[in-house]
């Protein structure tokens, strides 16, 4: 395979690895074997050229003086920053010798690995790890924190994350932007939008903060959170109420339509407009729009089903398409997720074979807190890479109490001694990915792309697949698995005949064109992985699971007593706690805040500006307030995963829930009630 390594000058391909659904094509220049810019490639077929500002400072990250350099071990106190460098050869040993020791004294299980997308690229996230972890026997992580409810909703209606090609948008002529920032998280969907937009094409957000997206749209709708669904219901209301339904669509492809409109009687606008805070006539009015627009689409964000019932929300949402047919209409549909088109043979890369016990445990990522300090028998041994929990976890005062263990023996892999790496006993230095050998599939777009090193790999660092080879080496597994190249790994990846999509992509296309997408061009809807192969309005698979098979509205549990419901998002200028440790980026976010609606600000004495202390009973942090209207009244809003600094407290999730939502294990981040006062 090729690498640009050795050639110290020239414009080189490269994929964005970051945790973000545009996934763009970047051109890196060199110089002097130096990256000294990062902008995108105007060749992307989706993501032409344009780049966000998180990136386009990339370089900064990648030549940070704090990116660590070496392996280091521990000399002070957990959590006090006190380390001292090492070699690989003494890293790799002391962490082989104490899980050696740990599995003859309480099994592979008191092992835990902990991870998740902080590099996008297929091998690196999820190839080699998942080999070794197997074949180690190790506890098994629920990788949920991020769309899992949602993933779980809107397959019992689609079968899988199928959804509508981005590039046909433009032909749009409404867009439903529905719990996503789309102008910070998504911002070529913003660009298709404003093409469609030039031919009259209208945009609608719906979100419980007008924030940039919300200011941007043609009608921003406020909706109380977690009560989407009963919106949604409330417009399948209106449609089958006033026949904007198509009936040849409902008859042919859907499964149910006769018991849905029967049940969606109950959700006349009158009700909903009581569960959701949205005016009566605007359910109306949102309804006929709607039923009477197409090409419709409807993108659903990962906002609104990071609640305790984001996974029928999402599942109900995923039903509107169907009801007006949108889904045959080019450019019209929906999109949670597109990654069901681009599955390779994860098989084949991660080896689950390998594992001899079955039964062994498997861990919900969003209860590390749970499990590191009540978990029997305990977590002895916890492998970080890829992810920062001290940070993103939630109920995360509890996930540092686990981190503070005396007896828990910690690694932490990474680019940057994180707050995660601050409670290790040992560090590995981490490549970035344009020092590695990847392949990437977008999970919004419908494009595979290969990325080659471009630089040499900064100090001693190494990527997770070489580390992961050196610790089956230092385990003294012979397994030729783990002698596979980056190269024969791909290979395996797109070797995957049961995925029609990607037939004939192959490692040879991948690097003569840069971009390979799937090969959708003959529809989806036809071969959908429901059991009953069509969308499912009526869901037994749901009944069968406990719960209700129709769409239905459920109200969010009682959390606490707490008057406000908190709604801790990420931010314009991070990827999650990503840039937080680099001063451009935070000067660019400027302070953490809070959003308050005035009527309460006004009635708890606060002023716009006030340091207020957020609390509740898992924990507190510092803000600052920002009153006005962005948020209806009994809801607050903060941005950002903020770096720990010291004396000041911007850690949100101290009070984030550690329950799990309805489907699939997934967080409920923005499902905790808290209480505000002003800081003297
Ligand atoms: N700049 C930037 N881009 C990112 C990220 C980042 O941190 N920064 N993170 C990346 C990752 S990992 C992900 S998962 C995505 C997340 O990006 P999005 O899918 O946009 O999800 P969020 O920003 O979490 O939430 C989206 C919106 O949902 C709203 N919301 C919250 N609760 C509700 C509700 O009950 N109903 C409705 N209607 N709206 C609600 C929030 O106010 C927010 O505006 O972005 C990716 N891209
Ligand atoms: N309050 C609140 N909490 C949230 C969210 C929220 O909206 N609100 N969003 C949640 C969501 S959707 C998500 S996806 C999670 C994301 O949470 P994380 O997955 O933890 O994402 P990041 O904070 O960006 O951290 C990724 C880490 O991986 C490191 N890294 C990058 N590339 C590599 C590599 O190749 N190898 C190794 N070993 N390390 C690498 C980076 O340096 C960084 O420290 O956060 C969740 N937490
Ligand atoms: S973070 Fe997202 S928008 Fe920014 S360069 Fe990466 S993929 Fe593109
Ligand atoms: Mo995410």
């Amino acid at each position: 395979m090729k690498s640009y390594v050795d050639q110290p000058d020239g414009v080189f391909p490269a994929v964005c690895s970051l945790d973000c659904p545009d996934q763009c094509g970047l051109l890196l220049h060199k110089k002097d074997g130096k990256v000294v810019k990062v902008e995108g490639d105007p060749d992307h077929p989706v993501t032409q050229g344009n780049i966000c500002n998180k990136v386009r400072n990339m370089t900064e990250r990648i030549y940070d003086p704090k990116r660590l350099k070496q392996p280091l071990k521990r000399t002070g106190p957990k959590g006090s920053g006190q380390f001292e460098p090492i070699s690989w050869g003494e890293a790799i040993a002391t962490i082989t010798s104490k899980w050696k020791a740990l599995i003859s004294d309480f099994g592979p299980e008191s092992i835990l690995p902990y991870s998740f997308y902080g590099n996008m690229g297929r091998l690196n996230a999820e190839s080699m790890d998942l080999r070794f972890f197997h074949r180690l026997g190790a506890s098994r992580l629920e990788r949920t924190i991020c769309n899992s409810a949602g993933g779980v909703g809107y397959s019992y209606t689609m079968g899988n994350a199928f959804g509508t090609d981005p590039e046909d948008t433009v032909h749009a002529k409404l867009f439903i932007m529905w719990g996503i920032n789309t102008i910070s998280t998504n911002m070529h969907q913003v660009v298709l939008a404003e093409k469609a937009r030039k031919n009259g094409a209208k945009i609608v957000v719906i979100d419980v903060h007008k924030n940039r997206t919300g200011q941007w749209a043609d009608w921003f709708i406020p909706i109380l959170p977690g009560t989407d669904s009963a919106l949604a219901l409330g417009m399948m209301h209106v449609l089958f109420a006033e026949n904007m339904v198509d009936l040849g669509f409902l008859d042919k492809h859907t499964v149910g339509h006769e018991e849905l409109r029967e049940h969606v009687r109950a959700y006349d606008p009158v009700t909903v407009s009581a569960i959701t805070g949205v005016p009566v006539d605007d359910i109306y009015k949102l309804a006929r729009l709607y039923g009477e627009t197409s090409p419709a689409f409807i993108r659903i964000g990962n906002g609104l089903q990071h609640h305790d019932n984001g996974g029928m929300c999402v599942r109900t949402i995923a039903c509107l398409p169907a009801l007006t047919g949108q889904w045959l209409v080019k450019g019209g549909g929906a999109i949670k997720g597109n990654k069901g088109f681009l599955e390779h043979n994860k098989t084949a890369m991660q080896r689950p074979d390998v594992l001899l016990n079955k039964q062994t445990r498997s861990i919900n990522m969003n209860l590390l807190g749970q499990a590191l300090l009540e978990l029997d028998p305990p977590v002895r041994s916890l492998y970080v890479y890829s992810c920062n929990p001290a940070l993103v976890a939630p109920e995360g005062n509890k996930v540092r109490q686990g981190l503070e263990r005396e007896d828990l023996f910690t690694v932490v892999h990474d680019l940057f001694l994180t707050e995660t790496a601050r409670y290790a006993d040992i560090v590995l230095p981490a490549t970035s990915s344009y020092e590695n050998t990847d392949f990437y599939t977008s999970y919004w777009h419908h494009y595979i792309q290969l990325q080659q090193p471009v630089i040499a790999p900064y100090g001693e660092s190494k990527s997770n697949v070489e580390v992961f080879r050196l610790l089956a080496k230092g385990m003294g597994f012979e397994d030729a698995m783990f002698d596979d190249t980056e190269e024969d790994m791909i290979r395996q990846a797109l070797d995957v005949p049961q995925n029609p999509y990607l037939h004939g992509i192959d490692l040879e296309v991948l690097s003569e064109k840069k971009f390979a997408k799937a090969r959708v061009e003959r529809g989806f809807i036809e071969n959908l992985p429901t059991p009953s192969g069509r969308i499912e309005l009526y869901s037994s698979r749901m009944e069968a699971a406990g719960y209700p098979p129709l769409p239905t509205y459920i109200p969010l549990p009682e959390d606490n007593d707490y008057p406000y419901l908190f709604v801790p998002g990420p931010n314009h200028n991070f990827l999650n706690s990503t840039f937080s440790n680099n001063e451009k980026h935070v000067r660019m976010e400027k302070i953490p805040r809070l959003y308050m609606n005035q009527e309460d600000a006004q009635a708890a004495g606060i002023h716009d500006g006030d340091l207020v202390r957020v609390w509740n009973d898992r924990g507190e942090c510092e803000l600052t307030v920002s009153v006005g209207e962005s948020v209806l009244p009994g809801v607050v809003v903060s941005q950002g995963l903020w770096a720990d600094v010291p004396g000041g407290k911007h850690f949100v999730n101290a009070l984030t829930p550690g329950r799990v939502a309805d489907m699939g294990g997934g967080a409920t981040f923005f499902s905790g009630r808290v209480d505000v006062e002003k800081r003297n």
